[in-house]
């Protein structure tokens, strides 16, 4: 058994969540009238509310208790002063450099000045896109971005700029390319001219396949369709910690924009990863999502940890995981603009902690992250909101909702509310037997029916729900609640005592995939491998 399941606290809780497990939410609510304002919290206009989870004073005093037990405070310290706590990989975490105003340190050396540099550069090319100044071969505006990338590369730019599309400037159209399957960059391709169009090739090994074969592809497409060689330093840059492999490639060093081995792939939107969303929205706004970002990561780093948003996040999140087994997490967001919110946070939760094997290297005793899903909230509620009321897996929910909407159109933003509040409500109390009974009675339905139908109207509620609103998307907001999210995969982190800096099981994949690509080169049938793998490999080679 591990140090963490053999603690007293961890033990403690066990024994708590016993009495917990027998008390149905409806009651918590109401044996005690003010429990909203016990268990709820504002950062700036944003507001956590999870009182609809099962939680008393207790519970959160023995959460704190663990916190403190696994050292948080001394983890968060760590985090901002740079130390090396990417372990497996001998690197600091220090994306939150990206958006501060302060010095940064790693081994000694300010990463301030360098951060500040690529920004400006960021700026300087934004603006020199945007006014006209930076144009295509032909003296034209651009008026196509297409950022070519995947995974860190591509979920964080791409969820933000979606996310702000009521910040667009106009005339310049983003494009997210990621997949390796040829249709979705031919799809686009097919609407651009290369005469206004820019790419970004976004890579921080700069040796993805993915994103190379993409590359290589879209650079052929501008060299076909009227580019010349020397047009490639305007029509192409790049975003990578490898300035080798992107000459290599053929663009010129000048239009090449770094960042930093201490910066994560799924934390890497605040660097120069984040070009498209600066060119898309103008880095004004950019400055905006890196401010609410800091103001967040103050308040993480300041804030006692009973009244802090990432920490209290995490930490009913260990008490829904470790202790009422709940493996699987949906995230709901009320607003259409957040469309590609769950994808992205698919990856910052599932790759950060989607471990077994603890800082010592053993093998963890205790359940790590969710599985994390998620769709926007009134779509979900004509789908999958079935399982949430009357499955037979516990799910455990986020809902994320603007109070106001960019886009005051009609009635519909009132009818979003209501929706999201409805939910959340029904989800908590649930519907009783004679609730139900007293429904169809009312609907003057027969005794006979009724008698058959009761049981499928029974809604056993007690499903926990957190609430997270925010006044408006805006970037600054948006800044806030990306990095209210990763601190909160920090904070679960620290608690399972895992590495959430590393993806070896990503590496994986790079690897395999070179053999088998030599394999699939010819005719020849394999027989390297077992049998359903050369079974299915000879198939294909047999059908392409
Ligand atoms: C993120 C992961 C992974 C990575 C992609 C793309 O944290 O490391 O998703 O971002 O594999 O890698 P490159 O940016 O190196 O192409």
């Amino acid at each position: 058994m591990s140090l963490l399941t053999q603690s007293p606290v961890w033990r403690a809780l066990q024994t708590h969540h016993k009495a917990m497990a027998q008390r149905h939410l409806r009651e918590l609510f109401q044996q005690d009238a003010r429990r909203f304002e016990k268990f709820s919290l504002l950062f700036n206009d944003m507001l956590m509310d999870y009182s609809k989870q099962p939680v008393d004073q207790e519970t959160i005093d023995l959460l704190l208790a663990l916190a403190r037990q696994q050292k948080l405070e001394d983890w968060i310290a760590r985090m901002f002063s740079g130390d090396k706590i990417n372990i497996t990989e001998h690197r600091a975490a220090l994306h939150v450099a990206l958006r501060s105003e302060q010095s940064m340190f790693i081994d000694g050396a300010d990463v301030m000045p360098e951060v500040k540099r690529v920004l400006k550069q960021m700026e300087h090319f934004s603006v020199a896109v945007q006014s006209g100044i930076r144009c295509g071969y032909s003296g034209e505006t651009f008026t196509d971005i297409v950022n070519i990338g995947i995974g860190g590369s591509d979920l964080g730019p791409a969820m933000v700029t979606e996310a702000l599309k009521p910040y667009w400037i106009s005339g310049i159209t983003p494009h997210f390319i990621s997949n390796v399957d040829g249709a979705q960059l031919s799809q686009v391709l097919q609407r651009l001219n290369p005469a206004t169009t820019l790419f970004i090739i976004s890579s921080k090994t700069f040796t993805t396949q993915e994103t190379l074969v993409n590359a290589h592809s879209a650079r052929q497409w501008f060299l076909s369709r009227g580019g010349s060689e020397k047009d490639i330093a305007h029509h192409f840059v790049a975003v990578s910690a490898n300035r080798a492999a992107v000459e290599k490639f053929g663009i010129d060093p000048e239009n090449m924009f770094v960042f930093w081995d201490w910066v994560g792939g799924r934390y890497s939107l605040w660097s120069a990863i984040g070009l498209p969303i600066a060119l898309t929205v103008g880095m004004g706004n950019f400055y905006a999502l890196l401010a609410g970002a800091r103001e967040m990561d103050r308040h993480f780093a300041t804030v006692p940890l009973d009244k802090n948003l990432p920490v209290i996040l995490g930490l009913i999140g260990v008490w829904q995981i470790n202790f009422f087994g709940i493996s699987s997490h949906v995230v709901l967001p009320y607003d259409q603009s957040m469309h590609r919110f769950p994808a992205y946070l698919q990856q910052l939760e599932m790759e950060s902690n989607g471990k077994r094997i603890a800082h010592d290297g053993d093998t963890v005793d205790y359940a790590t992250s969710p599985v994390v899903w998620g769709e926007l909230g009134a779509n979900g509620q004509h789908a999958f909101y079935q399982l949430l009321h009357q499955g037979t897996q516990p799910v455990s929910a986020d809902f994320l909702v603007p109070c106001q909407s960019h886009y005051p159109f009609g009635d519909h933003h009132r009818v979003v509310l209501a929706n999201f509040l409805a939910q959340t409500e029904a989800l908590m109390k649930g519907k009783t037997e004679q609730e139900a009974r007293a429904e169809m009675t009312s609907q003057s339905i027969d005794a006979e029916t009724i008698r058959q139908l009761t049981p499928h109207k029974i809604f056993p509620g007690n499903r926990p729900t957190t609430s997270i609103l925010f006044k408006k998307l805006t970037p600054k907001s948006l800044g806030s609640l990306i990095a209210l999210y990763e601190h909160k995969v920090f904070v679960q982190s620290v608690i399972w005592n895992i590495n959430p800096f590393d993806q070896w099981g990503v590496e994986l994949g790079k690897q395999l995939v070179g053999k088998i690509l030599t394999e699939l080169e010819n005719h020849v049938p394999v027989t390297s491998h077992d049998s359903s793998t050369n079974g299915l490999i000879n198939h294909l080679k047999a059908n392409r």
